[in-house]
C-alpha cells in the first residue's frame, strides 16, 4: 500500500494506482473526457489522451495527466488549484476549437460528455477560432454514421471495437491535425468487418458515432392512410426505457410504453416477447432434433444480428452450428406479414412492421436479403430505446404520469421465459424450461437457472436430462465469444449448447439503449428489471402460451415443420 495526500487528505492506496483511481477513494471528483473504467467488463481507455484531468503534484514543475498518473509513497496532490482548472479549460477551449458548434441541433444535444465538461468548467467563449477538420459523413450503412468531425480522439470506441469486441475495425488513421478513427483505408462501414454491434456508439462521448436514425420514416409510415402500422417491443426495451424520462434504472415501464405507442397512434401494438416464445418453440425442438438423430453440437443461439455478423467473417468455417432459426423480432414480421395479415384481413403490402430495438445491428439485420418472404421485408423499420424516446418527446407525451396499457393480440401475449432473452443468458435459460419438459416429459419446477445468471464473462452449467449431462455455455461480448469459438474450433472445448450476445449484458447493454456513461451498475439494474418481470408473469415456459398454441393449431402446424421452416429459418453467408 502507498500513503498519499490528496487536497489535504491522507489515504492509503494499492502501489500502482493512478491518482484518478485514489482521487475516487476519496470521493474527490477529478473531471475526465478520454477516460473510460468499464471495469466489469475489463475495459479501460487507457489513451490519456484528452489532458482534462490534469492535477498539480508537489516537486513536479508540469501538470500530471491523473488518469496516466501512478502514485507514489508521500505524493501530495492538489486537484482544484488554479493552474489546473485553468488548465482544464484551455484543454477544452481547444477541443472546441476544431469542434463543429451546432449543438442545439446536435444528435447527442443534451446528452453529450463534452457539452457537460464546457458547461461544468464555465466556458463561455469559443476563445480559438482555428483551421477546422471537415470529413464527409459516413452513411454507407444501416446501422452507424460516422460523423469525424465531432470526433475528439479520445479513442474510447478504439478500445471498445479492439479490445473488448476484437473485431479490430477502428483504428487512428492519419497523422496530427489529419487523424481520424475510421476503417483500415479509411472505407466506409459497410464494406468493413464491422457487426454494427454499436458498442462503439455506446461509449462515443460526443456524436462522433451515432445510429443511423429512422424516427421521420417511422412518422412517414403513421400519417400514410394507406398503411397499417404495426410495432413490436424487444425484452429489454421496457427495462431502460424510462431511464430516459428520469426513472430509476431496471424500472418495468411496460405498460406505459404500451400507452405511449397507442398515444403515438401506432395501428397495433405487439411484442417481440410472443415471437421470442416462438423462438423457443423452434429453437428447442431443432436442439432436440440434433440431440435426438446425431445432429451437429453444440448448437449456438442465433438471434443476435452482431453476432450472426461476427461468426459469419470470422468462423466462416463454422457456419453449420448456429441455430437456423430467425430472430424473434424477424420472426415476428414474417408471422406479421402472412398469419396477421390473414386474420386483419389486409394486404401484406399494406403492412409496415416497425421495431423497437435496443439494438442498432438490428437496422442492419432487417435490410438482409435472407430475411423476407416473396420480395417482402419481415421487418420494414428498426428503431432504437433512444429513438422511441425522442418520438415520445415529440409527441408531447408526458411519460410518467401514463396508465398502463396492454399489448394487442393475437401476438402480444407472452411468458416470463420470453423476457429473459433480454439478458446474458436468458435465451438458453429460455430453451433449457422447454427441452427439459420436451425430453424428459416432466414438470420443471425450478424453472431459474442460476448458474447461468448474472454479468460475468463466459458462465457454464451441467444440467442432467434423462441420465445425460448436457453441458451449456452462456458468453456475451465479441471477444468473449471469440475465446470460446477458438476453444471450440481447436477441440479443447465441448458443449451441447450456447448462447452467445455480442452485447456486454446482453441486449440490456445494447448500442441502442440510454447512454450509460460508463456507470455499469445500470446495466446490473436493468438486468434485475428483467428477471423481476420474469417473476411477475403466471406463465413462465414459451411452451405454455397459449396464443403460441393457436398459432400452431391455425397456421404453422408442427413446430420445425415445413410451413415453420419456411417462415421462420434463415441461412448464413460466408
Ligand atoms: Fe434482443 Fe431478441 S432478446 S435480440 O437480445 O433473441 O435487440 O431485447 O429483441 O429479436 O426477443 C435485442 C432484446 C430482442 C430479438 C428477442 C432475441
Ligand atoms: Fe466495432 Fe461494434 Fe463499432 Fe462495428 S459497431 S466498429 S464492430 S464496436
Amino acid at each position: 500500500m502507498v500513503n498519499v495526500i490528496i487536497n489535504g487528505k491522507e489515504i492509503q492506496v494499492p502501489a500502482g494506482s493512478t491518482i484518478l483511481e485514489a482521487a475516487n477513494m476519496l470521493n474527490i471528483k477529478i473531471p475526465t473526457l478520454c477516460h473510460l473504467d468499464l471495469h466489469d467488463i475489463k475495459m479501460v481507455n487507457k489513451a490519456a489522451s484528452c489532458r482534462v484531468c490534469v492535477v498539480e503534484v508537489e516537486g513536479r514543475n508540469t501538470l500530471a495527466p491523473a488518469c496516466a498518473t501512478p502514485v507514489f509513497e508521500g505524493m501530495k496532490i492538489k486537484t482544484d488549484t488554479k493552474k489546473s482548472v485553468k488548465a482544464r479549460r484551455t484543454v477544452v477551449e481547444l477541443l472546441l476549437s476544431d469542434h463543429p458548434k451546432d449543438c442545439l441541433i446536435c444528435e447527442r444535444n443534451t446528452n453529450c460528455d463534452l457539452q457537460t465538461l464546457a458547461a461544468d468548467l464555465g466556458v463561455r467563449q469559443i476563445k480559438f477560432e482555428g483551421e477546422m477538420s471537415e470529413y464527409p459523413i459516413d452513411k454507407s450503412s444501416h446501422s452507424i454514421v460516422r460523423n469525424m468531425d465531432k470526433c475528439i480522439l479520445c479513442r474510447r470506441c478504439e478500445t471498445m471495437c479492439n479490445e473488448v469486441q476484437t473485431v479490430n475495425v477502428l483504428s487512428g488513421v492519419g497523422r496530427g491535425f489529419e487523424t481520424v478513427v475510421g476503417a483500415a483505408f479509411d472505407l466506409p462501414m459497410h464494406e468493413t468487418n464491422c457487426t454494427f454491434c454499436g458498442q462503439c456508439l455506446s461509449v462515443c462521448p460526443t456524436a462522433a458515432l451515432t445510429e443511423v436514425n429512422n424516427v421521420s420514416k417511422v412518422w412517414d409510415a403513421l400519417n400514410d392512410e394507406d398503411k397499417v402500422v404495426v410495432v413490436q417491443t424487444a425484452p429489454a426495451v421496457r427495462v431502460a426505457l424510462g431511464e430516459e424520462f428520469g426513472m430509476d434504472p431496471g424500472s418495468v415501464v411496460t405498460g406505459k410504453m404500451v400507452a405511449s405507442l397507442k398515444n403515438i397512434g401506432f395501428d397495433k401494438v405487439f411484442d417481440t416477447d410472443f415471437a421470442a416464445d416462438l423462438t423457443i418453440m423452434e429453437e428447442a425442438s431443432e436442439f432436440v432434433h440434433r440431440l435426438e438423430h446425431g445432429g451437429k453440437l453444440p448448437i449456438l443461439t442465433s438471434c443476435c444480428p452482431g453476432w450472426v455478423k461476427f461468426f459469419e467473417h470470422q468462423f466462416s468455417d463454422m457456419l453449420d452450428i448456429p441455430s437456423s432459426c430467425k430472430s424473434p423480432h424477424e420472426m415476428f414480421g414474417a408471422v406479421a406479414k402472412t398469419y396477421l395479415a390473414q386474420k386483419m384481413d389486409i394486404d401484406p403490402e399494406k403492412m409496415v412492421v416497425i421495431s423497437v430495438m435496443p439494438c442498432v445491428a438490428k437496422k442492419y439485420e432487417a435490410a438482409r436479403p435472407e430475411l423476407g418472404h416473396g420480395g417482402t421485408k419481415d421487418v420494414d423499420l428498426v428503431i432504437t430505446t433512444r429513438e422511441l424516446a425522442q418520438m415520445i418527446r415529440e409527441a408531447g407525451i408526458d411519460f410518467n404520469t401514463l396508465e398502463n396499457q396492454d399489448f394487442d393480440n393475437p401476438l402480444g401475449e407472452s411468458t416470463g421465459a420470453s423476457v429473459i432473452f433480454g439478458a446474458t443468458g436468458g435465451v438458453i435459460e429460455a430453451a433449457l424450461r422447454t427441452a427439459y419438459e420436451w425430453l424428459t416429459k416432466e414438470t420443471l419446477e425450478n424453472v431459474e437457472f442460476e448458474a447461468l445468471r448474472g454479468i460475468e464473462g463466459t458462465k457454464e452449467a451441467t444440467v442432467n436430462i434423462n441420465g445425460q449431462d448436457i453441458k451449456i455455455a452462456v458468453t456475451h461480448g465479441l471477444g468473449n465469444a471469440r475465446a470460446l469459438l477458438e476453444k471450440i474450433r481447436a477441440g479443447e472445448a465441448e458443449y451441447h449448447a450456447i448462447e452467445i450476445m455480442a452485447c456486454p449484458g446482453g441486449c440490456i447493454g445494447g448500442g441502442g439503449q440510454p447512454y450509460h456513461h460508463g456507470n455499469l451498475d445500470i446495466l446490473k439494474k436493468r438486468i434485475e428489471g428483467i428477471y423481476s418481470e420474469d417473476r411477475s408473469k403466471t406463465l413462465r415456459k414459451s411452451h405454455e402460451n397459449p396464443m403460441i398454441k393457436k398459432l400452431y393449431e391455425e397456421y404453422l402446424g408442427e413446430p420445425y415443420g415445413e410451413k415453420a421452416h419456411e417462415l421462420l429459418h434463415t441461412h448464413y453467408v460466408a
